[in-house]
């Protein structure tokens, strides 16, 4: 039976520091990633962009949040499109736009499975955790709170939407980590969230850890949400990003990830946010999250079958 994929636009930029991530979706279409997943046996449709109103700001006692309004807008926004794309198909990708966009995506994917009566698991790749409230964010920058959000922690009184289905810390995997503020290396110790940081897998590298999570998706029959930050890849061969963090995942590195995932065939949806075309360098960017999701996606060097030992 063919599997089909719903390919939907978020062009968020209001929660990083600066503009260009509005251009992400656009980008990732340009570099072609309809026809890499229809190659593969997918059927794909896309749903165009979602787009939000003009808001009236709204003030908060912290005084460094901007865009609060437009975050706002945008999770309602989110939320519901993702819940609607997550029903009508096997494995929505989410376009972003900025990471503010899982505090849209990771909500209605966890409606998702509580409809499905299934738990939601999530597999963060990013070189941040995004476990700002909306009281220890000092940038301001609303793209470091989704993962908070998420989770149903303090600190978002009721500027954001009140969250029904708040995700477990137990079935949260972050890898790639390494910009850690204070404020949310307390968080990862208070939920006990499993970090691999860049230095954990440089010790043990990423196949021990991702096998041992994929694991516990399947023994749960859970869904699997990938959430893709592009800073989670070196910036070295992915520069199209806005917060650059050296010492990231290597090209090898991600790719393996994205093979193993896919071998799983545990996703069950796709976050691809913060690429910012406007730092890109002709397209190459883009291109490498492409060919990542194509390796979610099942495309292998060789066919296993074919392979002999
Ligand atoms: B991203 C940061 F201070 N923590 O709050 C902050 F390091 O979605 C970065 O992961 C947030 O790219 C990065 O501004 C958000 C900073
Ligand atoms: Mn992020
Ligand atoms: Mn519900
Ligand atoms: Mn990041």
């Amino acid at each position: 039976m063919t599997r089909h994929t719903i390919l939907l636009g978020a062009p968020i930029q209001t929660g990083a520091s600066q503009p260009g991530c509005i251009m992400g979706p656009q980008s990732l279409r340009t570099a072609g990633l309809a026809k890499i997943i229809e190659d593969l046996g997918w059927q794909v449709s896309d749903r165009g962009d979602l787009t939000i109103t003009p808001q009236r700001p709204t003030p908060h006692p912290n005084a460094a949040i901007h865009h609060l309004a437009e975050t706002r807008a945008w999770i309602d926004t989110v939320r519901e499109a993702a819940l609607a794309a997550g029903r009508d198909c096997d494995l929505p990708v989410f376009m972003g736009g900025d990471h503010s966009m899982a505090a849209g995506t990771l909500p209605a994917m966890a409606a998702r499975a509580a409809e499905a009566g299934r738990p939601l698991f999530v597999l963060w790749l990013d070189a941040h955790p995004d476990l700002h409230s909306l009281d220890s964010t000092e940038s301001g920058n609303l793209h470091g709170t989704p993962m908070a959000y998420a989770l149903g922690l303090p600190g978002f009184g009721s500027a954001y939407p009140a969250n029904a289905h708040p995700l477990d810390p137990a079935n949260v995997c972050m890898m790639g980590i390494r910009s850690v503020d204070r404020a949310e290396a307390k968080r990862i110790l208070e939920t006990g969230i499993e970090v691999h940081d860049m230095r954990a897998i440089d010790e043990t590298g990423v196949i021990a850890p991702l096998k041992a999570f994929l694991a516990r998706v399947a023994a749960a029959n859970g869904m699997l949400h990938v959430s893709f930050d592009v800073d989670f890849l070196d910036p070295s061969f992915a520069p199209a990003v806005g917060t650059t963090v050296p010492g990231g995942a290597t090209f090898r590195e991600a790719h393996l990830i994205l093979e193993m995932v896919g071998d799983s065939g545990l996703a069950t949806s796709l976050d691809l946010v913060e690429l910012n075309p406007f730092l890109d360098e002709r397209g190459r960017t883009a291109r490498v999250l492409c060919d990542f999701t194509a390796s979610l996606f099942g495309r292998r060097v060789l066919d296993r079958q074919t392979r002999s030992y």
